[in-house]
């Protein structure tokens, strides 16, 4: 089943010069393809929006500070179970629980700088599309 889902690379991602490798491991996978893509430093309103179900955890703010505090990378990648897929590959939030081979776990060590969110389910996917692209269909 052909989807589409909303990939961040997050600022630590960019400024590690790690955004090359990070697109690769996605380009790589057959059949899945990169039909929009934008670097750019992410302003605190869409952030807002983005993280809307997390206002008022105590990592909200240490967390709206970092991802607005450099470049992102922000994709929309297409093709066979891609939410999923990405999901897979990015590995679980916590980067020391992250298994080796995933990006999380070969990458990252603490869970704030966790290099890369991907939408987790169909509807997340059109509501953040929505957010970082608004001209797409
Ligand atoms: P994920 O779906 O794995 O991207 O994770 P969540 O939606 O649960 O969390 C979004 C982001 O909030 C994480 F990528 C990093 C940050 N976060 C923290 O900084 N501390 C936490 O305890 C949980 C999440």
């Amino acid at each position: 089943m052909s989807q589409r889902t909303l990939v961040l690379l997050k600022p630590d991602a960019v400024r590690r010069g790690l955004i090359g490798e990070l697109i690769g491991r996605i380009e790589h996978k057959a059949g899945w393809t990169i039909s929009a893509l934008e670097l750019r430093t992410l302003e605190r309103p869409v952030l807002e929006q983005h993280y809307a179900e997390h206002v008022g955890r105590p990592f909200y703010e240490p967390l709206m500070e970092f991802m607005s505090a450099g470049p992102s990378v922000a994709m929309v990648v297409e093709g066979e179970r891609v939410i999923e897929g990405v999901r897979a590959l990015a590995g679980p939030t916590d980067p020391i629980a992250a298994p080796a081979g995933t990006i999380r776990g070969d990458y990252g060590t603490i869970t704030r700088e966790n290099l890369i969110h991907a939408s987790d389910s169909a509807e997340s996917a059109e509501r953040e599309i929505k957010i970082f692209f608004p001209g797409l269909a």
